[in-house]
């Protein structure tokens, strides 16, 4: 398969004003019937029209009301060309698809009993032939046949305009979107749904129907996503002043699905896991990603819908916009810090270890062979940094002058991330050319810090370097723009005035935003009365690494007293790294890994844990072992294990009984969804989390799973006993299925803690659960919940020395590449990271890349994933 550049970009041949569908659900093959009204985008007759199609029978095809000679076109399994065509013509065509034979779950698919789409990126062209490409934007109007019996509810995009009966007794629904929009966020649903509805009333008056359909055994978990999704809007109403735009804004909860959810226009579609929720089956953090997708899908409105993407390498202009749209709002839901938290942990886990490995790529990447492949953690989570640097760089009210401005220019286009950032420099005055080089260059930028103090001149010097690791195609990289917000501390922990030279001497505040533009700058403070402790990337102000020599006093003395929350955890996290990376270090492992500085950071992170319990578990939780991982040149998984569990021991040791009474203050038995109660839980489950790597604990582990009242409780207890192979473990595991075996879901969480399990024949065990009656290849819920929580969470197992994990990874990985290629190559993933495993491991892991890349009939998506995987 060949890549697709950024530069070949081509405008389209073709405009589609309208596009009129009709499908014929049958379940034994639909027929779709599309007239489409086309113009030549030069006004002249002659040039060809190419359509993209991919698995369709070609039923009919004409022009004009004329069935279109076949010496006029051409169709290959990719696309369909019609040649000597007039400037201006209707299009009439009609396929043949069979949505019940699609494992793949792009285009038109069936889920359980119900019909449902997903488009985005290149799924439509699996619907019908059509110029599937995101600037091609168009006004739909569907009209939707099948048995009433079976499919009572018939949805598309807009406002439903018209209904009726057929004299063989289907019925019919007809749908209207007023907005022009790209394929890709064309949507439909047929199928016997339950609803749950309500109303918003927008700043403007407008009366806007809420819809949330459900398969009927899932009535009564949408309370939860119903009241995010009418807190989202009122938020986008009253930060950015954006409302809703149709009648109506319906979400439908589906159980297979290669994503979390898709903003269809007016349509979304969900997977289950991301909009159900109940406390009785769902943990808290379950209900936190439901209100943060939820808001997220509803932001795309404005962002991504209203206004997309000219092509799919600007991706990143509305997910990276979009998820940071989804952070602001959730930062104002609850505490931002402990959310801050949150992201940065998710970028070090997932985008970190991207940028340093063979599939690294720009926010705004080159070339493609697959576009699934970038849905990445680079695209969204460092593209929304990115909008986040923005925001920081220009002030908020500088941001929101550069949104309106982009709205203003934009709405109704398909654009690109140099047309939002001209928008932001536009708006506020600013030359943000440098700027632009976090779209094009790949890698995680490094900051190193020195500094000196002179005492007599009362001058504190801070010189800042960056640079940036060579990435795939990129050897040399060029200085960033970023802002790096720090304060500095005085040997009491106290925020100390920041007399910058050069500015006046009125102007001292307590924290300063430095703008870094070079390979190397200094910056120099006055007035500066004793040597302080510089407070660096406050609220992790870019998405770069830094480097400072802390000593183990500095890191003690930021985690107790900074003024910025983010900057205590980051402190501590460092302390752990540093102590773990020195134990890693030694030829000898040494018998203790904390020392006095941890511990008595952590002994002060318990004694202040009721202020804020969230922050205290955060505080409380070592840095992951993958985490550690990314800070080496080279990697010992085992190694890093045994360290960080000497380490935990250690805490146990010296704080076990204090452990031990913050476990008993905070442990509830309630229900409560307030965010109190969701942070004295995480406390709670935390201290246990620790407390269980210590000796005797079954029965604490036991009392809790039996105590649990919530299911944020019961699986914190039941992931801790599943690491050890005894009869309290088996007990629980056995219990835990027996009482939720009819919930998805929840059987999904079954097999997720028996995957992360640290049991030394994990992968074996991963086996037979593969053979388990409610195991199956083909949801992917599922596989992510065994054998991408096995790969990507559970590294001293996948990395078990004869190689076991790696290759049930790739018979899986085979397995699923004839029947889902999207989630074969994301499963993937984890194998590419061979380069700075030790060697064993490196060969165990390109043995079992070159045995999926010598297979047959590899799809695209996965042959992209394992020819970089290989270089
Ligand atoms: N549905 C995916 C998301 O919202 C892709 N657009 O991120
Ligand atoms: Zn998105």
């Amino acid at each position: 398969p060949a890549a697709i550049r950024r530069a070949d970009y081509n405008a389209p041949s073709h405009f589609v004003d309208t596009v009129d569908l009709r499908f014929e659900l049958n379940d034994d093959g639909t027929i779709v019937s599309s007239r489409l009204q086309c113009r030549a985008s030069d006004g002249e007759p002659g040039a060809d029209l190419l359509l993209d199609g991919n698995e369709l029978k070609l039923l009919e095809i004409s022009v004009d009301g004329q069935p279109l000679p076949a010496a006029r076109y051409t169709v290959d399994d990719q696309s369909l060309r019609i040649r000597d065509l007039p400037a201006q013509f209707e299009l009439e065509i009609r396929t043949e698809i069979h949505p019940q034979r699609n494992t793949a779950l792009e285009g038109l698919y069936k889920s359980g009993g119900m019909y449902c789409t997903q488009c985005e990126a290149e799924g439509f062209r699996r619907i019908t032939y059509f110029p599937d490409r995101p600037d091609v934007m168009a006004v739909y109007t569907t009209t939707i046949v099948a048995d009433p019996n079976s499919y009572p509810v018939l949805l598309s995009n807009g406002n439903r305009v018209d209904a009726g009966h057929l004299d063989d007794g289907r019925h019919w629904v007809r749908w209207h979107d007023p907005f022009p929009k790209p394929s890709y966020l064309f949507a439909l649903v047929a199928g016997d749904l339950a609803c749950h509805q309500d109303r918003f009333v927008t700043a403007s008056g407008r009366d806007v129907l809420l819809q949330i359909f459900v398969e009927h055994h899932n009535t009564g978990k949408t309370d939860h996503a119903m009241a995010a999704l009418k807190s989202a809007m009122a938020w986008d109403e009253r930060t950015h002043g954006l409302e809703y735009d149709l009648d109506r804004y319906m979400i439908v909860a589906v159980d297979d699905f290669n994503m979390g959810a898709m903003e269809n226009k007016g349509l979304n579609v969900f997977n289950t896991v991301c909009v159900l929720a109940d406390p009785e089956t769902s943990t808290d953090r379950d209900f936190e990603t439901v209100e943060a997708v939820i808001a997220h899908e509803y932001f795309h409105n404005w962002t991504g819908n209203r206004v997309t993407c000219r092509d799919w390498f600007q991706l990143s202009l509305k997910e990276g916009l979009t998820v940071f749209r989804e952070h602001q709002f959730c930062a104002d839901q609850g505490s931002a810090e402990v959310k801050r938290i949150g992201e940065v942990r998710t970028l070090r886990a997932a985008q970190f270890p991207e940028d340093a490995g063979p599939l690294a790529h720009p926010v705004r990447p080159d070339s493609y062979i697959d576009i699934s492949n970038f849905y990445t953690a680079t695209v969204y989570n460092k593209g929304s940094e990115v909008i986040r640097m923005y925001h920081s760089l220009l002030g908020a009210e500088g941001y929101y002058r550069g949104m309106q401005l982009y709205f203003k220019r934009h709405d109704g286009q398909a654009v690109t991330c140099d047309d939002f950032l001209a928008a932001m420099a536009d708006a506020n005055d600013r030359d943000l050319t440098q700027f632009s080089r976090w779209y094009s260059q790949a890698g995680t930028p490094v900051l190193e810090v020195q500094d000196d103090y002179d005492a007599t001149a009362q001058r504190y010097t801070l010189t800042v370097r960056q640079s940036c690791p060579a990435t795939p195609g990129q050897a040399e990289k060029l200085p960033f723009h970023l802002p790096l917000v720090m304060g500095l501390l005085d040997q009491g922990g106290r925020s100390m005035a920041l007399h910058l030279a050069d500015s006046a001497a009125s102007d001292a505040p307590l924290e300063r935003l430095l703008e870094i533009t070079s390979h190397e700058q200094q910056f120099v403070f006055e007035q500066v009365s004793e040597r302080p402790v510089p407070s660096l990337l406050r609220g992790f102000s870019a998405p770069v690494r830094l480097r400072y020599d802390y000593t183990d006093q500095q890191l003690a003395l930021l985690a107790a007293h900074d003024a910025d929350g983010f900057t205590r955890w980051e402190a501590g996290q460092q302390l752990a790294t540093k102590l773990m990376l020195a134990a890693l270090g030694r030829a000898e492992p040494p018998a203790h890994v904390a020392n006095e500085h941890l511990l008595s950071a952590l002994d002060g992170v318990l004694r202040r844990a009721s202020e804020d319990p969230a922050f205290a578990a955060e505080a409380l939780t070592l840095p992951s072992e993958a985490y550690i991982a990314d800070q080496l040149a080279e990697v010992d998984v085992e190694a890093i294990h045994r360290v960080r569990e000497a380490c935990i021991r250690d805490i146990i040791a010296e704080l076990g009984s204090d452990l031990e009474t913050i476990y008993r203050e905070n442990r509830g038995t309630d229900q409560a969804m307030d965010g109190a109660s969701m942070g004295r839980r995480a406390l709670a489950c935390t201290a246990l989390g620790l407390l269980a790597r210590g000796d005797d604990v079954e029965d604490l582990l036991r009392d809790h799973y039996r105590n649990a009242a919530n299911m944020t409780d019961r699986l914190c207890a039941l992931g801790l006993l599943a690491h050890t192979d005894n009869d309290a473990a088996a007990a629980a595991l056995a219990d835990f299925h027996d009482r939720w075996r009819n919930d998805d879901l929840v059987v999904n969480k079954w097999f997720q803690v028996q995957a992360m399990s640290l049991r030394e024949d994990t992968p074996e065990l991963i086996a037979q659960l593969m053979e388990h009656p409610d195991f199956s290849l083909t949801n992917p819920n599922r596989v992510r919940s065994l054998i991408g929580a096995f790969a990507q969470g559970n590294p001293l197992r996948f990395h078990r020395p004869d190689g076991a994990g790696y290759r049930l990874l790739a018979d899986t990985v085979l397995q699923l590449n004839a029947i889902n290629p999207q989630v074969a190559a994301r499963m993937l993933l984890p194998l590419t990271r061979w380069q700075r495993q030790i060697p064993s491991a490196r060969e165990g892991m390109r043995r079992e890349l070159e045995r999926i890349g010598n297979a047959h009939k590899l799809s695209k998506d996965v042959f992209e994933v394992v020819s970089k995987g290989l270089q």
